[in-house]
């Protein structure tokens, strides 16, 4: 397959005034009739044939205005339709197909959930309802009549309002949906099924009303009212934080159970995940609830990042994607507690970014190149094109943030936009010069920043020597300094903050804390004023996405731990220190020496559990040692997995050796009777119980067995329940079976729920694990077809449990290359996704690199693979 590259972008020959669709829906064989007014493009070379992209349909009919042509008339091929002839002139072009819905498990295009239509565009799924320009800078209006079965479907729904309805014979009926708004093919949407209907309404900050209706499968309803609360509240925040205020009268909502991404923001009608719908007390954890509001929040945001400014070409995705996530994760913030999400959202990035910028398939935020666009659909693009956002908003501060997207927003409202036009939009809001930071799109890789810190006493200043660099990434030797915010504060021996006064600035700012701008391979900052040797505080609020290396140690890690007012920062601290002595217990486990037991660290982790001003969530957070996946990344190279884990248990052990009864007894006074609530204060107290409760069970004894088997034959909601397996799926004792069955027994019937039973047992350290996950993949109720099962069987065994995916013989690399190739020609988007759970395969040592490099290998010459699954494999290996 040839790559598809950002330089070769040229605008489309090709304009789409109007598109009206006429589809007759039948399981196997519905039809669309699509009329279109087409126009050469006046910005475009002239005299170019209309050509359409098009792939797995039948084509029945072509007409040209009003003639219809034969088939000598037109060139087609499996990916298009060209009409040589057609090369200047406005027509009406009318084009008849029919698609096949039942069949298609790629569920990319048209296809059934459950017996529900539904369909997926982004990125490039209309060209399997249609033959069209199916490329986002084409944008038209859309009128869309669906007919249906009565009795099958009696839900129709599209983009925009519904202008009209009715029955007709035969048992069938009709809906005609029109969006006023152009938009591009990709967020185009239909459903039609026989589904639950919850409705509600939002009035505008302008008085309009607008009807909220989210859709589920019959007897769901009950878990949809924490979402359509959501969607009120995401609506509201829009206005109030960003001025965007919704533009339809209708705003539609509907969850299917088969779906490749978490949810799709088509225009007025966003199609769900229904893991990220549907949540009850009893069926869905805190962290699914917070889920399920960020999720609404982003997809509906996207209403103006994304569908009212689009983007011209999928090179910019980041340009909707990084930013809509920086706006969710700003809703969130103001939602719940900021820092705590602040922390949340390091920590993955941390878990998901950081490996893909330092392995095989790194990319820039904004890629130069791609096989299929589906592949880009990645940490770096989302969460590091979130940080970028993020990062702009820090240098050029919030006033100017603020009026640059009021001119992004409005001077591109309607257009397909690039990255260029948001940055002049900020550029110009700030009178900044931006060019360097542009470089945060093109440049791949995580910069290393190296800070030492130097105190002089005789003339009491502290010098701050700040050196950055980035490692080389795939196409990328050579890496240019970047334009990086960092956030900083200096702290006294009693533990406030010092005003800073910068040498050379003519401002007596003293402020406590500042965001200084590297832009070069070394800088050095002298601060003035400085009364005695501070403690450097750095990257406060995670000011930029780097890994940081200073000449502090464990006397300062301590210190901050306790002190710092930075949350980010004082986690950050804990975190390092953690890392470190994590470090050091490898080794001496691999050199057969008596590893270190952390006493100093645990004596820190005591001051947490009982610090009482500390916010429950973040304490919680506190608690948690860095992951074996973040630690293997740390180490870099070499990596023995077993030893990783040896001495991740072995820290755990420690510390609950010697917190036991403190960690007994917080967990006994954060129990509570209250009625559930999702909000963030009693998410909190439920997540430092149970990490009481994890950490304690790095005991492995008996009692931790019992108290976690008591937990989930008591617990009242899902998020205990959830704990209690999650601590007990790593012991090989009674309690756990009888737990798995008990749980297996409630699941029954319940996709989402058997899909925790899929995960929790896939995620076990267990040595059996893997054997386990083989069965699983046979069991009943696992099935090749449902995305969330195979993620949280296969997905979770891969992603989230290195010590069984990474075994030395390289069993788990062939269980996942096995399965990819099973599954890939089911749903190539899927089987590609999976495959690159496989990224940090060069960190670990030799023998697991050579099982890696052998299973993909194997993959790849196995046989035809999808142009998803092979851009992966090719790369990950190259
Ligand atoms: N646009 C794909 C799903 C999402 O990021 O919202
Ligand atoms: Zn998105």
């Amino acid at each position: 397959p040839q790559p598809i590259r950002l330089e070769d972008y040229t605008p489309p020959a090709w304009l789409v005034e109007s598109v009206h669709l006429d589809v007759a829906l039948a399981p196997s064989r519905t039809r669309v009739r699509a009329t279109m007014r087409v126009l050469p493009n006046p910005d475009a070379a002239a005299g170019t044939p209309l050509t359409l992209d098009g792939e797995r349909m039948t084509l029945l009919l072509v007409s040209v205005d009003g003639a219809k042509l034969d088939a000598g008339a037109y060139d087609l091929t499996d990916s298009s339709l060209v009409l040589p002839h057609l090369t200047e002139g406005t027509h009406e072009i009318v084009i008849e197909t029919e698609c096949d819905p039942q069949a298609n498990t790629s569920l990319t295009g048209l296809y059934q959930s459950n017996g529900v239509y539904c369909t997926q565009c982004e990125a490039e799924g209309f060209r399997r309802i249609t033959y069209f320009p199916d490329r986002p800078d084409v944008l038209a209006v859309y009128t869309v009549r669906l007919e249906g079965d009565a009795a099958a479907c009696p839900v129709l729904l599209a983009n925009g309002n519904c202008v009209e309805s009715g029955t007709l014979e035969g048992g069938r009926h009709f809906a005609v949906w029109h969006d006023p708004h152009p938009k591009p093919s990709y967020l185009f949407a239909m459903v039609a099924g026989d589904l639950a209907h919850v409705s509600d309404s939002f009035t505008t900050r302008s008085g309009r009303e607008v009807a909220l209706g989210i859709y589920v499968e019959h007897g769901k309803e009950d878990r949809t009212a924490y979402a359509m609360d959501a969607l009120k509240r995401s609506m509201k925040w829009d206005e109030d934080a960003f001025g965007r205020e919704y533009d339809l009268d209708v705003f539609n909502i509907v969850a299917v159970s088969d779906f490749n991404m978490g949810a799709m923001e088509n225009k007025g009608l966003n199609v769900f995940n229904d893991k990220y719908i549907l949540v009850r007390p009893d069926t869905a954890t805190d962290v699914d609830f917070a889920n399920v509001e960020a999720i609404i929040a982003h997809e509906y945001f996207h209403n103006w990042s994304g569908n009212r400014v689009t983007c011209r070409d999928w090179f910019q995705l980041c340009l909707k994607e990084g930013l809509t996530v920086f706006r969710d994760q700003e809703f969130t913030s103001d939602m719940r507690s900021r820092p705590v999400k602040r922390i949340a959202d390091v920590k993955t990035l941390r878990a998901h970014q950081f490996p893909e910028d330092a392995g095989p398939l790194a990319h820039p935020v904004r890629p130069t190149s791609y096989i299929e666009i589906n592949n880009f659909y990645t940490a770096t693009v989302y969460e590091k094109g979130a940080e970028v956002v993020r990062m702009l908003k820090a240098i050029v501060g919030e006033d100017a943030f603020c009026a640059g997207m009021d001119i992004y927003f409005s001077r591109n409202d309607g257009r397909a936009a690039t990255v260029e036009d948001f940055l002049d939009a900020m550029a110009e809001a700030s009178g900044r010069d931006l060019s360097q930071f542009k470089r945060w799109y093109d440049q791949a890789g995580t910069p290393d920043l190296v800070v030492s810190g130097r105190y002089s006493p005789l003339d009491e200043t502290y010098e701050l020597t700040v050196a950055q660099s980035t490692a080389p990434t795939p196409g990328q030797s050579q890496k240019a300094p970047l334009h990086i915010p960092l956030t900083m504060g200096l702290i006294g021996t009693d533990g406030e903050d010092l005003g800073l006064y910068l040498a050379g600035e003519t401002s007596e700012d003293g402020a406590t804390e500042r965001t200084l701008e590297l832009t070069q391979h070394e800088q050095v900052f002298t601060f003035e004023k400085v009364p005695s040797p501070p403690v450097l505080s750095l990257l406060r609020g995670f000011s930029a996405p780097v890994k940081l290396t200073t000449n502090g140690g464990e006397k300062d890690w301590l210190f901050r731990m306790a002190h710092d007012s930075d949350p980010c920062a004082r986690w950050e601290a804990g975190q390092t220190y953690a890392r470190e002595l994590l470090v050091a217990v490898t080794r001496a486990i691999a050199a057969g020496e008596k590893p270190r037991r952390g006493t100093r660290y645990a004596d820190a982790l005591r001051n947490v559990l009982t610090d009482d001003s500390l916010e429950p969530a973040f304490a919680a957070m506190m608690l948690d040692l860095p992951g074996e996946a973040e630690l293997a990344q740390h180490i870099g190279q070499d990596v023995d997995a077993d030893a990783v884990h040896a001495a991740r248990s072995h820290l755990h052990k420690a510390v609950a050796d010697q917190l036991g009864d403190l960690l007994l007894d917080r967990y006994a006074q954060l129990q509570s009777n209250a009625a559930y609530s999702p909000d963030a204060d009693q998410a909190g107290r439920r997540a430092l119980k149970n990490a009481c409760l994890r950490v304690y069970a790095g005991l492995g004894n008996e009692n931790a067995a019992r108290l976690a088997a008591t937990q989930f034959a008591s617990a009242n909601n899902m998020t205990d329940t959830e704990a209690a397996l999650a601590t007990l799926t790593h012991m090989a004792r009674d309690e756990r079976q009888a737990a798995f069955d008990s749980f297996y027994e409630r699941a029954s019937g319940d996709p989402l729920l058997l899909d925790k039973w899929f995960s929790l047992q896939a995620m076990s350290s267990r040595e059996d694990t893997l054997a386990r996950a083989m069965e699983l993949a046979k069991h009943k109720d696992f099935s090749l077809t449902r995305p969330n099962t195979v993620r949280a069987l296969v997905g979770v065994f891969a992603g989230a449990n290195p010590v069984r995916f990474h075994a030395a013989d390289g069993s788990g690399y062939r269980f996942l290359t096995a399965f990819v190739r099973e599954l890939d020609p089911i749903n190539p988007q899927v089987a590609a996704r999976l495959l690159g759970t496989l990224k940090t395969w060069r960190v670990y040592d030799a023998p697991r690199r050579d099982a890696a490099r052998q299973a993909v290998s194997d993959l790849l010459s196995a046989g035809k693979l999808s142009e998803d699954t092979y851009e992966i494999a090719t790369r990950m290996i190259a």
